[in-house]
C-alpha cells in the first residue's frame, strides 16, 4: 500500500537531513530514504570548514548548539610557500566574515539527533530507489526495504543522494548538461588524535601540496597531494608523517605532534557540475548536482546553500502558494555553485604541483601568489570568495 508525504528526500547525508529539518520546522512533511545504515553514514569522515553563511543556516535550523560550543571560530587559513613569507587568507579582515571549523561527521550526528528529537522520518538501508512521474502533478518513489517493494506518493522529490546517487540519472540525458574536470592527482588524508597546529594552512612545496587542518583540540586532519594511481596500502603512518613534514615550513615541521592515524583515505580531485539542478518536480541538492576539489572547502558549504534555496522555495510554495523561488531554484543555486567551482579551480591551480608543470608554470604560480599578497584588490577578492559569497 502506498503512503504519502509532501516531499520525499533521497539521501540522508548533510543535505538531505538538513532539508528535512528545515521543512519540518516549517510544518512541511518529508520522508528521508537513505541507502546506508545510520552507523555507516555517521562513520564517514569528510569536510570540516564552514563558511559563516552556513553557520547561520545551521543556527536557524536549530542544529547549532554543539557547533557553537565545540566548533573553532577562526579568521581564515594560511598559505605557506617556500622562500616567501606566510600569508593569511584573512576572511574576517578582508571580507568581514569568520570561518568555523567543525567536522561534517559531528554535524551529521547533530542533524540525526535533531531529526530524532522532532520525530523526523528517516528510512535507512533502502535499496533500488526509483523516481517516477517527475513531470506529473503527483510524482512517486519506489524502493525495496526488507525485501518488500514500497511506494511513497508526494508533491516533490529532493535528490540529495550524493555524486553516485540515482536522482541525477532520473533526468533525461537530453535535458542534462554536465561539466567535468579531472585532476592528475589525489589527496591522501589522515585523521589523528593529536593536537593540531594552530592555523589551518595550505602548503605549496616542490614535493607537492600539503594541508594542515583540524577538527577539535585533540583531532588533527592532514592531507598530502599524491599521484592519482597511488595505492593507499603503500602509505604506512611513518611514511605519511615523513612526507608531510618534508613539505611543511620548518617551524610547523618542528612543532607538529605525530601519532597513530585513526583514518586514512584517498580522494581524487575533480570538478563536476550538472545543469539544470531541477527537472519537473525533482530538485537536486549538494553532491548529487556538483562536486568540487576540496581545496576551497566548498562541497559541504554548497550542499548547505542549495538546501537554503530549496527550502525557501518549498516554504514559499506551501505557505504562500508562490512558486517563483522554486521555478528559479536551479538558476539561483547554480550561480553560487559556479562561483565556488571557479574559485576552487583557481585555488587548486595556484597551490598544487602539476606533473607536467614547466618552469614557466611554476613562475606564473609564484607571481600569482605575490600578486594576491601585494594587491589589496586581489586579496579582498580571494578572501571574499574563500569566505563564501553571501546567500541571496
Ligand atoms: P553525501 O554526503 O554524499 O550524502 C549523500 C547520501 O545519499 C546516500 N545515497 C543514497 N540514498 C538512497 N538511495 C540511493 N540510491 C543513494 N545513493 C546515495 C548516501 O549513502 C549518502 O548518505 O552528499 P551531500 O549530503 O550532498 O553532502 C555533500 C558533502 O558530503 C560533500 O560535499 C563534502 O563532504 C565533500 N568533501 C569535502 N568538502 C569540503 O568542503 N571539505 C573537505 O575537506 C571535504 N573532504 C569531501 C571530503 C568528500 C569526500 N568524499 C565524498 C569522497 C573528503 C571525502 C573523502
Amino acid at each position: 500500500m502506498a503512503i504519502s508525504t509532501q516531499v520525499v528526500i533521497i539521501g540522508g547525508g548533510p543535505a538531505g537531513l538538513l532539508l528535512s529539518q528545515i521543512l519540518q520546522l516549517n510544518n512541511i512533511d518529508s520522508i528521508v530514504l537513505e541507502r546506508q545504515s545510520r552507523a555507516h553514514v555517521l562513520s564517514r569522515i569528510r569536510a570540516g570548514m564552514l563558511e559563516w553563511g552556513s553557520v547561520e543556516v545551521l543556527r536557524a535550523a536549530q542544529v547549532s548548539e554543539r557547533m557553537d560550543r565545540e566548533g573553532a571560530v577562526h579568521e581564515g587559513s594560511g598559505i605557506a610557500w617556500a622562500g616567501r613569507s606566510r600569508l593569511l587568507i584573512n576572511t574576517q579582515k578582508y571580507a568581514g566574515r569568520s570561518m568555523m571549523m567543525y567536522g561534517q561527521t559531528q554535524l551529521t550526528e547533530d542533524l540525526y539527533a535533531a531529526r530524532d528529537d522532532l520525530g523526523g522520518e528517516i528510512i535507512n538501508q533502502v535499496d533500488d530507489v526509483r523516481l517516477h512521474d517527475l513531470k506529473g502533478e503527483r510524482p512517486y518513489v519506489t524502493y525495496i526495504k526488507d525485501e518488500q517493494e514500497q511506494r511513497i506518493d508526494c508533491d516533490y522529490i529532493a535528490g540529495c543522494d550524493g555524486f553516485h546517487g540515482v536522482s541525477r540519472t532520473a533526468i533525461p540525458e537530453s535535458v542534462l548538461t554536465t561539466f567535468e574536470k579531472k585532476y592528475p592527482f589525489a589527496w591522501l588524508a589522515v585523521m589523528s588524535e593529536t593536537p593540531p597546529l594552530p592555523v589551518p594552512t595550505y602548503c605549496h612545496h616542490e614535493r607537492g601540496f600539503a594541508l594542515v587542518s583540524k577538527r577539535t583540540p585533540m583531532l588533527s586532519r592532514y592531507y598530502i597531494q599524491v599521484p592519482i594511481e597511488t595505492d593507499i596500502d603503500d602509505w604506512s603512518d611513518d611514511r605519511f608523517w615523513a612526507e608531510l613534514t618534508a613539505r611543511l615550513p620548518k617551524d610547523y615541521a618542528e612543532t607538529i605532534v605525530t601519532g597513530p592515524t585513526i583514518e586514512k583515505s584517498l580522494a581524487p580531485l575533480s570538478s563536476f557540475v550538472a545543469e539544470p539542478m531541477s527537472y519537473g518536480r525533482l530538485f537536486l541538492a549538494g553532491d548529487a548536482a556538483h562536486i568540487l576539489p576540496p581545496t576551497g572547502a566548498k562541497g559541504l558549504n554548497l550542499a548547505i546553500s542549495d538546501v537554503h534555496y530549496l527550502s525557501n522555495g518549498l516554504i514559499d510554495h506551501y505557505q504562500n502558494n508562490n512558486d517563483q523561488q522554486l521555478d528559479n531554484y536551479s538558476t539561483t543555486a547554480l550561480k553560487r555553485v559556479w562561483n565556488a567551482a571557479r574559485f576552487s579551480w583557481w585555488l587548486t591551480g595556484l597551490l598544487h604541483k602539476f606533473p607536467d608543470q614547466t618552469r614557466f608554470d611554476q613562475r606564473a604560480q609564484e607571481v600569482e601568489l605575490d600578486y594576491v599578497t601585494q594587491s589589496i584588490h586581489a586579496m579582498r577578492s580571494m578572501c571574499e570568495q574563500y569566505a563564501g559569497m553571501p546567500l541571496e
